[in-house]
């Protein structure tokens, strides 16, 4: 009977200390907080007002910037966009998952974040533009569009099927992800959900209601337009993304028929769209051509009309990008939702804004290299935090897992910035690692990797050439002066030579890696050749 007693007490003791150290209803919560990873397609950090740029207002983008913490230096691994994905989900180097250019398959059945967020307990969404072949692996939901996706009137892949939507693919995306949110996930489970615009990747077209936004505006040539290349390696010299030289009259700047007479490649996005976008269109679009044709001007005049017809649609595209956030930020206030979700506002790289002349994207210059990131969650962010370290889309899977308390599998590359962001803790990686492998392909950015730390940058160019590039950020921040073999920077060369060679070695990244790849990538356009002979 007294054993009995005893083992009664050592119950009741035991049972009340559980229920003191169980959580809280809001400590639970906290612990299992919601994200939602807003990525857009090709949007330049330069492109987003909270950056201070001057170019174009994003108030709802801000918004999330002024509540959260703003990143000046993240940057990507690889500046691509199926890759850059790919490194999103597996928290790897490219070299380690694979999926090293836009050609080469990417292998699903590896693991990713979704997967370990759904076997823990989250419910996961992929809605937009994820650019790799295959059905999304780790989602309880995908709408995803079919590679690079359509502007008006899209087909999306839902769960494998193929079904067009009516409507401009921003307005879809957002409408979907809000029914998502609203209707259609387990109201009893934390949600991990992707949201991931197609705009402003090229060609660029607006939706019907931003057609003739900025008409009244001239739009300057950023100061390195008329860059000549002169003190960099062949890469800069022999790239094909120029806006004066590369862009098409038909795909990049909407004419029916160019100024030869000949009718161009637009006619197909005119074809997709219905009477009432295409009259829309036409109206915002075809007297502004004709005036062109007429003036017919040259020089730097054509120059400012080409960047000026480039850069407003670009910023269109994004009014639309940015009005989605704006309805996602407003539901999840209305519905309280968001003091417990992670708010992530992000691109899959950066973007050339005419800078260098360019537009595009690939090289490990500093405008694709980084990428915006701007984070809230009120539980662990202060607003106006602003973050000048070296992060990477590397560090994604390993900080959302971190976020949701759950062990970082070991083969994860990257490092959460959970307590970056918070500000427990100022110190981060000293060096980020870069590789590029699309080439040659369209744009002709040769095949680099490189090693850049909060000062200086280091790149190899290889295959067809076997050059260095070193820039000083601080006094050169535009990267117009190649400082390799400069003997007053003979120090700091050898230093990137070693974090280099760190690097690399590192994260497993060798010649024969690249090696590999580059057969991988030569035979695959073999094939491709061959095919089309066939
Ligand atoms: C398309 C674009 C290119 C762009 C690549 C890769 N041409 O090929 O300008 O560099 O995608 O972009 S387009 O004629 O299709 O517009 S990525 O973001 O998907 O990597
Ligand atoms: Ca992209």
């Amino acid at each position: 009977m007294i054993r009995e007693f005893q083992l009664f007490i050592a119950f009741l003791v035991l049972g009340t200390a559980v229920l003191s150290c169980a959580p809280s209803k809001s400590e639970e919560s906290s612990q299992h907080p919601n994200i939602i990873y807003i990525m857009s397609d090709d949007h330049a950090y330069q492109a987003i007002s909270a950056y201070g740029y001057g170019l174009n207002e994003t108030p709802n983008i801000d918004r999330l910037a002024n509540e959260g913490a703003i990143f000046t230096r993240a940057c990507v691994t690889n500046s691509l966009c199926a890759p850059s994905r790919a490194v999103l989900l597996t928290g790897k180097h490219s070299f380690i998952n694979g999926k090293v250019d836009n050609v080469q398959a990417f292998n699903w059945d590896q693991s990713n974040f979704p997967k370990i967020l759904q076997s823990n307990g989250y419910q996961t969404a992929m809605i937009g533009k994820i650019h790799l072949d295959g059905i999304p692996q780790g989602f309880d939901f995908s709408m995803v569009l079919p590679g690079q996706g359509q502007y008006y009137n899209p087909d999306f892949l839902i769960e494998g099927e193929r079904v067009r939507k009516e409507g401009y693919v921003t307005d879809i995306i957002t409408e979907t992800a809000l029914d998502w949110l609203k209707n259609k996930r387990d109201q009893d489970k934390p949600f991990c959900l992707l949201y991931h615009q197609k705009a402003p990747h090229r060609n660029w077209l607006p939706a019907p209601e931003y057609v003739n936004l900025y008409d009244d505006k001239t739009f300057e040539l950023p100061e390195t337009f008329f860059d000549d290349y002169s003190d960099r390696g062949s890469a800069a010299k022999e790239q094909e993304m120029e806006i004066n030289r590369d862009m098409m009259w038909g795909h990049d700047f909407k004419f029916i028929v160019d100024p030869n007479g000949d009718s161009t490649n637009f006619v197909p996005d005119l074809k997709r769209m219905n009477e009432e976008q295409r009259a829309n269109w036409m109206a915002a679009y075809e007297s502004e051509n004709q005036e062109f044709l007429k003036n017919k001007p040259e020089g730097e005049e054509l120059a400012k009309w080409k960047f000026n017809r480039y850069i407003k649609d670009y910023l269109r595209c994004i009014k639309s990008v940015d009005d989605g956030v704006g309805e996602l930020l407003d539901y999840l206030k209305e519905t309280g939702l968001d003091k417990n979700t992670i708010v992530v506002y992000t691109s899959d790289q950066g973007f050339y804004l005419g800078e260098h002349g360019w537009f595009d994207k690939r090289f490990m210059y500093e405008e694709s290299l980084r990428t915006p990131l701007i984070v809230r969650y009120p539980n662990e962010i202060k607003p106006g935090t602003k973050i000048d370290n070296l992060v990477q889309n590397l560090d994604f899977a390993p900080t959302f897992l971190d976020y949701a308390g759950i062990e970082v599998p070991a083969g994860m590359q990257g490092e959460s910035f959970r307590r970056l962001v918070s500000g427990e803790t100022s110190e981060f990686r000293d060096a980020i690692y870069y590789t590029y492998y699309e080439y040659p392909a369209v744009h002709m950015v040769k095949r680099h990797y490189g090693v850049a730390t909060s000062r200086y940058k280091l790149m190899h160019f290889y295959y067809d050439v076997d050059e260095w590039e070193m820039y000083d950020l601080e006094k050169d921040p535009r990267e117009m002066h190649n400082i390799y073999d400069d003997p007053t920077y003979a120090d700091v060369q050898k230093m990137l030579h070693e974090k280099l060679t760190e690097t690399r070695s590192k994260y497993g990244d060798s010649d024969e890696l690249d090696q590999k790849y580059l057969k991988a990538y030569l035979d695959h356009q073999e094939q491709q050749r061959n095919r089309n002979n066939n």
